[in-house]
C-alpha cells in the first residue's frame, strides 16, 4: 500500500491493524507502549552530554561488562512501562541475568526480548546507540510466562525492530509485512513515516567488520573477507569499509545503503567462543528485519539465524548479515 509521508506511527499502526480484522489490537498496543519508552530514552540520550549521567555506574552485568548509567535508565524505563502494559507475560533484557516477570494481574499474550541500549561503549563519545526489540507470542497458556516462552526461534517473531538514537531518532520495525522507518520530530514528540517499505540493496556498498579481530577468526572466514576485498567491477568491488561498533547503527547504515556486517566467532576471548553478539535480542530481531527488507542473516557455519533454537537467554551467535548476494556468497564460500 502506498502511504503518504507525514503519517504518524500511531496512524500507521491503526491503519495496518484495519487490514487484519482478526487482530485484537494487543500487538498495536504493545508497540505503542514501547514507542513511548523509546521516546523517553531518546530524550535522556539527548541530554547525556548535559545532565550528569555519563560515566560508569560501577556495576557489571551478566556478561562481565561494565554497566553505564544510561543503560540502566533505558532498561528501567522499558521494564517499568512494559511490566504493567497488559500485553506481555515475561521479558528478558541484556542488562538482567534472569527472566523479568510482569506484574501480577497484568499478564498478556506476548513476550519481549530487548537490548535496552546497544552500542553502550559509544555513549560517552556521542556516537549512535539504540534499543533493539523482539516480540514473540507466548507458548504457555496463562499467568506469568516462563523462560520457555522466551526461548523461541527468530522465525516465530511476530514483531522486531529498533529505535536508533542517532543524528535523529528513528524507529524501524516489522510485523512481518515489510520494514517501515519513522523519524522522530522532537518538537512535537511524534514519529513520522520517513522510510516506507525499506528494501536493502542486493549488493553491498559497505563491509562492516572489526578488522582487528581478523587474526582470531576461523581460516575460511578470513579468506572470505580477503576474497570480497578484491576488486571486481561486476560486483561493484572493491567495497568500502564502515564500522561504528554499535551493531544497531552499523546495521541501520547497511540496511539503507547496502552492506554486509559480520561478527564471526573468534579465539580472542575464550569466554566468548561464538563471538560477541546475542541471539535473542540482537541477531534474531535484526535477521527478521533484513529478511523482510530482502537481505539475509546466517551464522559463520551457515545456519539461518532465524532457525536457531535458543537454549539460553543470553546466548551468543556468530553473525553475518546484510545484502542478499553477498550473504549468498558467504554461505557458498563457508560451506565448502
Ligand atoms: P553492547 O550490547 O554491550 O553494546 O555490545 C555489543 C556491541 C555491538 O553493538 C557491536 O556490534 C559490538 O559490540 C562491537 O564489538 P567490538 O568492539 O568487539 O567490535
Ligand atoms: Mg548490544
Amino acid at each position: 500500500m502506498r502511504r503518504p509521508l507525514g503519517v504518524t506511527v500511531h496512524r500507521y499502526i491503526v491503519d495496518s491493524q484495519r487490514l487484519h480484522p482478526e487482530a485484537t489490537g494487543d500487538l498495536s498496543g504493545l508497540l505503542n507502549e514501547l514507542i513511548v519508552a523509546g521516546k523517553t530514552i531518546s530524550a535522556e540520550v539527548n541530554m547525556a552530554g548535559l545532565a550528569d549521567v555519563l560515566g560508569m555506574s560501577g556495576k557489571t552485568n551478566i556478561q562481565g561488562e561494565e554497566v553505564q548509567k544510561l543503560d540502566e535508565f533505558a532498561n528501567r524505563t522499558i521494564v517499568r512501562r512494559m511490566a504493567r502494559s497488559g500485553y506481555l507475560c515475561v521479558m528478558t533484557s541484556e542488562e538482567e541475568d534472569d527472566i523479568i516477570p510482569v506484574e501480577e494481574g497484568y499478564e498478556g499474550k506476548y513476550t519481549l526480548a530487548f537490548d535496552p541500549l546497544d552500542g553502550s561503549s559509544n555513549i560517552d563519545v556521542n556516537v549512535s546507540i539504540g534499543t533493539i526489540f523482539s516480540v514473540h507470542r507466548r507458548l504457555s497458556k496463562e499467568g506469568q510466562g516462563d523462560i520457555g516462552d522466551l526461548l523461541q526461534p527468530g522465525r516465530k517473531q511476530v514483531a522486531a525492530g529498533y529505535i536508533l538514537y542517532g543524528s535523529s531518532t528513528m524507529l524501524v520495525f516489522t510485523t512481518g509485512h515489510g520494514v517501515q522507518g519513522f523519524t522522530l520530530d522532537p518538537s512535537v514528540g511524534e514519529f513520522y513515516l520517513s522510510h516506507a517499505d525499506i528494501k536493502t540493496a542486493e549488493r553491498a556498498r559497505y563491509v562492516s567488520v572489526n578488522t582487528y579481530n581478523q587474526p582470531f577468526w576461523q581460516k575460511n572466514v578470513q579468506e572470505f573477507f580477503e576474497m570480497i576485498n578484491r576488486p571486481d567491477k561486476s560486483k561493484g568491488r572493491p567495497y568500502s569499509s564502515r564500522y561504528i561498533g554499535s551493531l544497531v547503527a552499523d546495521f541501520h547504515r547497511n540496511l539503507i545503503t547496502g552492506g554486509i556486517f559480520a561478527y564471526p566467532r573468534d579465539t580472542k576471548d575464550s569466554s566468548k567462543p561464538y563471538g560477541k553478539l546475542r541471539l535473542l535480542y540482537e541477531a534474531a530481531p535484526l535477521a527478521m528485519l533484513i529478511e523482510q527488507a530482502g537481505g539475509r542473516a546466517i551464522t559463520d557455519d551457515c545456519r539461518n539465524i532465524l532457525d536457531i533454537e535458543a537454549e539460553d537467554l543470553h546466548q551468543r551467535v556468530p553473525l553475518i548479515i546484510g545484502s542478499k548476494l553477498d550473504v549468498d556468497e558467504a554461505e557458498e564460500f563457508l560451506s565448502r
